[in-house]
This record gives structure tokens, sequence and C-alpha cells, in this order.
């Protein structure tokens, strides 16, 4: 009972003082897969149109300076989800499809913080964050802990990637359409079963790998991993997208007369790539192409689906991607050969994996008609804010041990205020640390070049140090130049990393 009441107090409490007097709005969070700075027309691309996520931008706020925490996707999700940089945590690099929960099932989670204040919550699409506990999932039977014991009430999920085994979706604690007949075996260290390999059989596959990607053979694709059995659960990579969009839309529907979180991960653009047959061929630019349309068409369908149930004015939406653009990330898909001019990055050096700019800066799009008006933001802003800011927008008191790499930036997503988050860190690897539009790249030994993804990595064992508001594309080094500059930002990282640990 008592429980009861504090709920109901907490409740009405984040309902008057909520800003501008709004009904609590809806909130969907819109996550890509390597969706680069320069991949959506509203950010530049002149070879592609993405007229749905253009339109979000158009009645919304189009951040110019908004960076993921990581230049790879589980870190960065660690961050998203948690307000805590991965980089403090062993363990939180690229996950293989396998691996246990990565996130501590008490700590605060930005599902958390809706769920705490009566919303419904669901993680629909890409996951990345292991699942199970110590030894991993039981694919066989319950899967837990997992989204659900981070406060997503449901959860619709890839566990991985899609180039990582196994190729099946979990829906809430089991995988979905799974015959019990014919279990499923994973291992990431040798082959397990009688599957083809891409290795032992290329002759069977559809999409040659360029890099890797030679274990199981899964729906005539190599993949990364071993996996056997659970045939009928296995998903078509052609319509997945799809199935992830409707799934989304389902929940939508049913959760329109109150308010809902849905963290939407979608798995474009990463490989392999499979558009849909509507989108195969249609962008020119081969499936790379095709699967960012396939990606706006996504938003476009949950767009239509708001608006055909009167949502749309207070659904508050965030879009944004989970690390920059890699063009060719492991098979011959043509990506390279048919980019005919398009920069996946726009302006900035680097991508994926990158310490430079193109490696975290990324679209940042926020949209809630009723409440904010539609303009542009230079505000620097990190997705690792997003848990201390809805918590500032609910009216939820955060203490200082939770979530403390996450700012309240609600001001500036609500276009309020275009002031800068003080610094911003960088981790691609190595760590940088941005503040004044100035930024330094920690010196390290690791390559300077990645030849198979053909990526400047920005390692160097050299301090590096750029003006970013002169020179976006971090061309000119002026770590000697700006000694004192060096060391001012040098000791603020280490200072950031004090206060909370690490282990970069
Ligand atoms: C790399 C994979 C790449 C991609 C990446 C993770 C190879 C050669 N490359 O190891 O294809 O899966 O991991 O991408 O296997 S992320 O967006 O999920 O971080
Ligand atoms: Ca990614």
């Amino acid at each position: 009972m008592k429980t009861y009441f504090l709920i109901v107090l907490i409740t009405l409490t984040s309902c008057i003082t909520l800003h501008a007097q709004q009904k609590r709005p809806n909130v969907i969070v819109i996550y890509a897969d390597d969706l680069g700075y320069g991949d959506v027309s509203c950010y530049g691309a002149k070879k592609i149109k993405t007229p749905h996520i253009d339109q979000l931008a158009k009645q919304g706020i189009k951040f110019t300076n908004a960076h993921a925490t990581s230049a790879t996707c589980t870190p960065s999700r660690f961050s998203i989800l948690t307000g805590v940089y991965a980089w403090r945590k062993k363990g939180t690099g690229v996950a293989p499809g396998n691996a246990a929960l990565l996130i501590d099932t008490v700590q605060l989670t930005l599902a958390k913080i809706f769920k705490q204040t009566g919303y419904t919550t669901a993680a629909i699409g890409k996951w990345h964050l292991g699942l199970g506990g110590q030894g991993g999932p039981d694919w066989n039977g319950e899967i837990k802990p997992g989204p659900q014991e981070l406060g997503f009430d449901k959860s619709y999920i890839i566990p991985a990637t899609l180039d990582r085994v196994p190729c099946v979706i979990v829906a809430d604690h089991h995988v979905e359409n799974l015959d019990l007949k014919d279990p499923i075996t994973v291992n990431y260290h040798q082959k397990t079963g009688e599957w083809p390999t891409g290795k032992e059989s290329p002759e069977l596959l559809i999409m040659k790998s360029s890099n890797g990607h030679d274990n199981t053979i899964i729906n005539g694709i190599g993949r990364i991993g071993y996996m056997t059995g659970g045939k009928a659960a296995i998903w078509d990579d052609y319509t997945l997208t799809e199935k992830l969009t409707t799934q989304a839309e389902t929940f939508i529907t049913a959760n329109k007369a109150n308010p809902f979180f849905l963290y939407f991960a979608s798995p474009n653009i990463h490989v392999p790539r499979t558009p849909n047959k509507r989108f195969a061929g249609k962008s020119g630019m081969g499936p790379r192409g095709d699967v960012i349309l396939e990606f706006d068409w996504s938003v476009g369908r949950l767009m239509k689906t708001l608006d055909s149930l009167g949502l749309t004015n207070n659904t508050m939406i965030v879009l944004s991607s989970d690390n920059g653009p890699v063009v060719d990330d492991g098979y011959q898909d043509q990506a390279a050969e048919l980019m005919g001019g398009h920069q996946p990055a726009g302006p900035l050096r680097g991508g994926k994996y990158s310490a430079f700019d193109g490696g975290t800066r990324v679209p940042f799009i926020v949209s809630w008609p009723s409440a904010v008006k539609s303009g542009t933001s230079d505000a620097l802003i990190s997705q690792v804010d997003l848990i201390r800011s809805f918590a500032s927008l609910l009216n939820q008191k955060l203490s200082t041990k939770q979530a403390y790499d996450s700012f309240d930036m609600i001001s500036q997503l609500l276009g309020k205020s275009k002031s800068n988050r003080p610094y911003l860190i960088e981790d691609a690897g190595g760590l940088g640390i941005i503040a004044d539009n100035w930024k330094y790249i920690v010196p390290n030994n690791a390559a300077a070049y990645d030849y198979a993804t053909k990526t400047e990595l920005g390692n160097s064992k050299e301090p590096q140090l750029y003006n970013l508001s002169k020179d976006i594309e971090e061309r000119k080094n002026l770590a000697s130049q700006y000694p004192d500059k060096v060391k001012q930002l040098s000791e603020k990282l280490q200072q950031v990393k004090d206060e909370h640990g690490y282990h970069l």
C-alpha cells in the first residue's frame, strides 16, 4: 500500500512540474547501426534521399555536434543505456553473440527511468550487450537476465549483430520459433555441429567475405561464430527490418493510451547488408545505399503509425546512430565501388573504429512537435546524456552514484539552450577529449590505419590537438604549438578517469 502511494505521489509530482505543462510525452529512441554523419540527406548527403529522417529534422532539431560515446557498437549501447562510459568497465568491447549480460541488473538504466514513472517500455531490435548470467545465455531455455531485467517490460531483439550467430530473435526470455527437438548450440572458439562454414565451403556463399566472416553459413552468408540447430528459428535477413518495424508498430498501437518508451535499435545499416526486395537496387549505390533507404522507410513507418493514432504531437523521437560509418566492413558487397562520390562521414575524418570525429559524431535529431520548435543546434552533446536529461524531464532525482557520466542536457534537447557540454570523451580503443572546440587525442601505439576497412584510425604515438572550430577535418595537429592546451585537456581527461575508475 505504502509503495502504491509513493508511486502515485512520484507520478503526480512529475506531471505537475513537467516542462511546458506538457502531458508526459511518449519517447522513442531510434538507434541506427553504423549510420554516418553524412549518410542522410538532411546532413548533406546528395546521392541518397532520406525523406522521413529529413521530415523529422524539419519538424525538430538537427544537432550538428552530437556524439555516440564510442566508435563501435557495444560500448556506445552500454553508455546510452546506463549513463556510464563503457571504458570504465572491462569487457565492454564489441561482444560475441554468446556473451553474458554486460550491464549489472542493479544498475540504473534509461529504461528504468521511464518504468519508474509509470511508462510501458520496450526494447526492439539490435541488443549486442550480452544475455544471461555468467557463462552466457541458455538458448534452449529461459534467457535471463536481459533487457527485461534492466527495465524493459518487453523485448524483441537480435542478440548481437547481423553478422554474429545465433541468427535468431529472442522474444522476451525465449528464442522465437524454437523447436526444442532441434536445440541450438553456439560456439565462438570452434565449429559445433555439421553446418558448413564459409572457410570450408565458400562455393555455398551468396555474399563473399572480404575479411573474416567465414564461420557458420546462415542463409548463404558466412557469419562470425559457429552455430547449429534451431533451424525453424533462424531469421530471414531480407525481411528482418520489416519484422522488427512491425513489432514496434504493434507496441506503439497497444500502448497508445498511456505513455510509452520504445528503444528501437534498427539492425540497419550494419553488414551483411541485405535490403528487402523493395529497396534492392533502388539507391544506385549498392546494398549499403539500399539499406539506408530501408532504414529511412522504417523510420517513416513509425512516424505514420504515430500519425494514424494521433500521437505525433506528444511523442518525442530521438534518432541517432551507435557509431560512425564504414564502407567495407568485411563482405564484398560493392559498397566502395558504387559509392559514386557519396561521403558517409560528411566532412569528418575517419569513421567507425576511428578516434577522429567520423567515429563518434553522428546524426542526432530530436522531434517533439508540441514542445520543441524546429531548428538546428551546434551544442556539444553525448548520447550518454539521455539518461539524466530524461530523468530531469520526468523530475526524477538521481544520486551522484547513478549515471555519473551523464549530464542533464534537457534544455538543449528541447531547444531552449545551445550551450555545450563542458567536455566530451570519445572512445575508439584509445581516448580523446573535446572541450571548447579543442580536441585532444591521447598518444597510443595502436595502428594508425586499418587496411581491411580502409579507415584512418586516428591513433598516433604523438599527442594530437585539433581546433575543431577551424579544422573540422582534424588535419592540422597543433599539439606542439599549444602545449598548455594539451596539458589542460590531458589533465581534465585524467581527472574524469580517476573520478570513477577506468580500464583504458
Ligand atoms: C568486427 C567485424 C565487423 C563488425 C564489427 C562490429 C570482422 C572482420 N569485422 O570485428 O564486421 O561486426 O566487428 O560492429 O569480423 S559493431 O557495429 O557491432 O560494433
Ligand atoms: Ca555499430
